[in-house]
């Protein structure tokens, strides 16, 4: 018998992708957590029916949340994950020489367990000396850590339930004051197509925090819409001034530092957004 998972992307649309094997399927204290093995995606994480990441499109959304921050600021040394219990953004993080220490704060454990047994690739980097895991609430925790982190990459669920909190206002003022005097901050801020509103108002509560606030895109064949939003904020580096010829050569698929620029060259409807 054939086996699809259908994804919602938004009401009203849905991608259907044919699944080999279920790996793994279970409540959690948190949410439906699920790990399959895909025909044309390889084994993917999907949390309440949202596919989060795959094996074969993983790189594009885990390079660009960490190296264009990373590289943007010119010494990283601390920096905090919100989220992202899969270890990718942590993966990409610690391919920087400068990198003392990765945190990562992912409220469900159970994401972390599981990446861990079915999504090596992926999670590889979790047990690098360099990376301290904490489960719980990154709202919380960003509360509790000030004046700490050069970068704070929030690689996060969409703006429902536990990461409803986790988009806009009161969480940038905190993310603001956890971050060093030159601190710069990376959310993934949704599909403009699908959740223009919502990219809209992320963009417009950094804009009142950060003295400068950027918005760039990727593709990511499995983010509803395939072409997905970053929003940084930034307290002194303009990631989008950086001198990419210094950018020195790097392990990646996605990120290169034409793409860099690149990315921060937006379509005249998403223009409109952040203006
Ligand atoms: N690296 C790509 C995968 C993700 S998963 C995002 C993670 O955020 C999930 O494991 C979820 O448990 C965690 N999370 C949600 N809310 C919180 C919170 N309040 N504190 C800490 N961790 C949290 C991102 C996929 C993006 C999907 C786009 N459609």
């Amino acid at each position: 018998m054939e086996m699809w998972l259908k994804e919602m992307q938004i009401d009203g649309a849905a991608m259907t992708y044919k699944v080999k094997e279920t790996l793994v399927r279970k409540k959690t204290q948190y949410q439906d957590l699920a790990i399959v093995d895909t025909d044309v995606f390889g084994r993917m994480l999907v949390l309440d029916g949202i596919v989060q990441t795959t094996i074969k499109d993983e790189f594009v959304y885990h390079e660009m949340i960490s190296h264009i921050p990373l590289f943007t600021h010119p010494n990283p040394k601390k920096v905090l994950v919100v989220g992202g219990g899969d270890g990718g953004a942590i993966r990409e993080i610690l391919k920087h020489p400068s990198v003392e220490k990765a945190v990562l704060c992912e409220i469900d454990g159970d994401v972390i367990d599981e990446c861990k047994k079915y999504l090596p690739e992926i999670s590889c980097a979790l047990d690098d000396p360099r990376c301290e895991i904490f489960v719980g609430d990154g709202i919380q925790y960003v509360k509790e850590h000030k004046n700490e982190f050069d970068v704070i990459i929030v690689d996060s669920t969409d703006p429902f339930s536990i990461a409803e909190g986790l988009f806009g206002g009161n969480f940038y003022k905190d993310i603001y004051n956890a971050l060093t005097e030159d601190g710069i901050f990376i959310a993934q801020t949704e599909t403009p197509f699908y959740l223009p509103d919502t990219v809209k108002k992320v963009h417009n509560d950094a804009k009142a925090i950060f003295p400068i606030t950027k918005l760039f895109m990727a593709a990511i064949p499995t983010y509803p819409g395939g072409y997905w939003s970053f929003t940084i904020g930034s307290k002194k580096y303009d990631p989008t001034e950086v001198d990419t010829t210094k950018i020195p050569e790097i392990d990646t698929k996605y990120y290169t530092r034409e793409i860099h620029k690149a990315c921060f060259v937006l379509p005249r409807y998403i223009q409109e957004l952040v203006k």
